[in-house]
Formats: structure tokens, C-alpha cells, sequence
């Protein structure tokens, strides 16, 4: 039997008695649950997937260690740390998690009045999220990287990512490739770009930095009364990593008006504004010191990252859905397609969009 949000909620140290617990957000990997008290304290409540994330110690350490560093950056800088960054609340025991065996839960403080999008909903809203991951980076450019753990290996190596995929293509456990053979050809095609970042990480072209990873617009809460960025969230993969995959996974998941999984690809358009205010909002917060090569790689990042992406929901299609949730059979083969799509036009558009973020560099 799963354990009840409400009962769960009840082994943390919360302000009050829970009085509900209900399902929170749009997460692939997490259960999300939002709680309020008796004394009318809210909270958020995780149910951690602990097939994805192997090393709850680990990861929670990562959290913990994280939010303490930018803890002190905002308070030295006069903000409120409990609403410009995640506070983890403690179990009874006083540990940073509760392990009921099969699932692992934790439990933060929400950020009230704020606003969260599925996708850019104006081009200063998208253009904030860029200040907020920025602004993250930033926090984070004298953090010690050899403190934290990497808890999923290998998570935007993108030439692995493609040998995962061929696995799956050539396995064909599901005898699913047949559906899906425009998608699998486009991969092929494709394969060189795989190692463009890597290639430049290990010849020492682009720093190793402690990125967050998954910087998908979601992940971004803003003030509701001024837009401005409060915090970033959902911290399971901060890890050490290249500045290009957080900028790329932003611009994939923000720069256009189409959800993630739309069906109609008409619909599915790559705005170059909003990628020219994402730019402008992440260069200004963190970027304007980085090499032209540094530069240059969010755009590589940009599309590394939406292929990447793509490529992961058509593996996980192919090996039968079982790392992101899906609400029908072929959802991932569709939220692949819509990266693709974003995938040809960005490729199409290269000269331009170098353009835009050296730009804001020579500003
Ligand atoms: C997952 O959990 P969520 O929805 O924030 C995934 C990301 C993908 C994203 C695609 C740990 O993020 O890497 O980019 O789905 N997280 C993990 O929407 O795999
Ligand atoms: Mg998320």
C-alpha cells in the first residue's frame, strides 16, 4: 500500500497540525503535494523517485549544502531567504528526509505569492527566468564543486545519452521503433552534434561550473506582484556541469509559446524573441565575464539540450515509458517530435541567434 500524503505529512516538524495534502504541479520524475496547517502554515511535500535517484543521502546533502550558500547571498545582500530560496523542513528525528522503505519524502517551506509557468507567458516573464537562473549561477560561482555528489551520472552527456538511445533502438523490447521511424532517423542524422560540448568540456574550451541542470521554465518561481525572480526550484540535479546546459534547457523548455507536449506541430514555433529575452536576462545576471567560446555554447547548448531531451522521451518511448510519467501510450513519442521541431528551426537560425547572446556579452 502507498503511504497518504496527509499521513506523511505528519512525520515532519511542520507548524501546526497537516490539514490537507493535495496533488501539487506538473513534475515527470517527483509526486508533488501541497499542505496546510492548522495554523495555516503551507509547505510543499515530495515523494522523491528513488528508482531515478539512487543516493537520497547524497542528494539531500547536495540540497542542504546548496541552500545554505545562497542562504547567506541573500541575506548579505538584504532579500528573505525564505522566499529567494528553498528551505528544507526536517522530519521529527530531525533528519533531512523520511525513507518509508520504497519511497523517499522531504518536505520544503512554499513560497507563497508567487507565480510558476508551463511556458513563457510574455517575453518579460520568460526574460525574469533568465535573471533567476543567472542570478542562481552566480550565487553558486564560488561554491566548491567537489562537494557535491553527482546524483544521476552522466545526466547531460549527450554522446551517452546516445548510445542509451541506440540501445533501446536496436533492443526494441517494445517492437515500437516501427512507429517511430521518422523520429529514430532524425536522431541518426543528427548524431555529430552529440559531442559538441563534451568535446569542448574535456579540451578545457568551456569550465566546468555547479549548474542546477533542469532548468525547465517550471522550475522558476516569480513574485506575483512584480514578476520579478524570487527563487529556482527543484534541486535534485544540481550538479557540476557546463553554463550552456542551463541556458539550453531554459530556451527549450520557454522559447516558444507550445506546450511540451502539443500534438500539432503548426503550433510548435521557435520565438526568437523569447530567446533574445532570456539571453538578455541571464547574460546581465552571470554571464558577461565568460569567453566568446562560453558564449557561443548557449546557443550550442540550446539545441544540444532540446535534442537531448528529445532524444530521452523517444529512448524512454521505445523501452515502454518507465522514466517519465505519461498520461497516454505515444505521450513520449509526441514530446519528442515537438523537440525536434524546435530542433530544425533552431539549426536554422544559428547566425541570429549567436547574434542575440553575443549582444548582451558586449554590452
Ligand atoms: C524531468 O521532473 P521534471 O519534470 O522537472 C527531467 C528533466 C527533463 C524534463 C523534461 C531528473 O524534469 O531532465 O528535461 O523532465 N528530470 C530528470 O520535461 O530526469
Ligand atoms: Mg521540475
Amino acid at each position: 500500500m502507498p503511504f497518504r500524503a496527509e499521513d506523511v505529512a505528519k512525520l515532519f516538524a511542520l507548524d501546526g497540525e497537516p490539514m490537507i495534502a493535495v496533488p501539487f504541479g506538473n513534475g515527470h520524475i517527483n509526486d508533488t503535494f501541497f499542505v496546510e496547517t492548522s495554523r495555516a502554515r503551507k509547505y510543499i511535500l515530495q515523494r522523491v523517485n528513488g528508482t531515478i535517484f539512487k543516493d537520497m543521502y547524497g542528494l539531500m546533502n547536495n540540497i542542504i549544502l546548496v541552500t545554505a550558500h545562497i542562504r547567506q547571498k541573500v541575506a548579505e545582500s538584504g532579500g528573505d531567504p525564505l522566499r529567494e530560496c528553498l528551505t528544507v523542513v526536517e522530519s521529527k528525528n530531525g533528519e533531512a528526509f523520511v525513507n518509508l522503505g520504497s519511497d523517499f519524502w522531504r518536505c520544503y517551506v512554499y513560497i507563497d505569492n508567487a507565480i510558476t509557468m508551463q511556458t513563457a507567458e510574455t517575453p518579460e516573464l520568460f526574460r525574469a527566468a533568465g535573471k533567476a537562473f543567472g542570478i542562481f549561477q552566480n550565487q553558486l560561482s564560488d561554491f566548491d564543486a567537489a562537494k557535491l555528489v553527482d546524483t544521476i551520472p552522466n545526466f547531460h552527456n549527450t554522446p551517452n545519452r546516445y548510445k542509451n538511445f541506440m540501445k533501446a533502438y536496436e533492443a526494441d523490447a517494445c517492437d515500437l521503433a516501427k512507429t517511430a521511424r521518422e523520429e529514430i532517423l532524425f536522431v541518426r542524422e543528427h548524431a555529430d552534434l552529440c559531442s559538441l560540448l563534451t568535446d569542448k568540456l574535456e579540451s578545457g574550451e568551456l569550465p566546468l561550473r555547479v549548474t542546477h541542470n533542469d532548468t525547465k521554465i517550471n522550475n522558476v518561481m516569480l513574485d506575483r506582484a512584480t514578476g520579478n525572480p524570487l527563487a529556482v526550484v527543484d534541486l535534485d540535479t544540481v550538479m557540476p556541469g557546463l553554463s550552456a546546459y542551463d541556458f539550453g534547457d531554459s530556451i527549450r523548455s520557454g522559447a516558444t509559446y507550445a506546450a511540451e507536449d502539443e500534438p500539432d506541430l503548426a503550433k510548435v514555433k521557435f520565438e526568437t524573441d523569447l530567446f533574445d529575452k532570456y539571453a538578455e536576462g541571464f547574460i546581465s545576471e552571470c554571464a558577461s565575464a565568460f569567453s566568446k567560446e562560453e558564449i557561443l555554447s548557449l546557443y550550442t547548448g540550446s539545441v544540444l539540450m532540446t535534442f537531448e531531451c528529445g532524444m530521452r522521451f523517444l529512448t524512454d518511448y521505445l523501452e515502454g515509458s518507465k522514466y517519465f510519467k505519461v498520461h497516454y501510450p505515444e505521450h513520449n513519442l509526441v514530446r519528442c517530435r515537438t523537440q525536434f521541431e524546435l530542433v530544425k528551426q533552431m539549426l536554422g537560425k544559428k547566425d541570429e541567434l549567436e547574434a542575440i547572446v553575443l549582444k548582451y556579452w558586449q554590452k
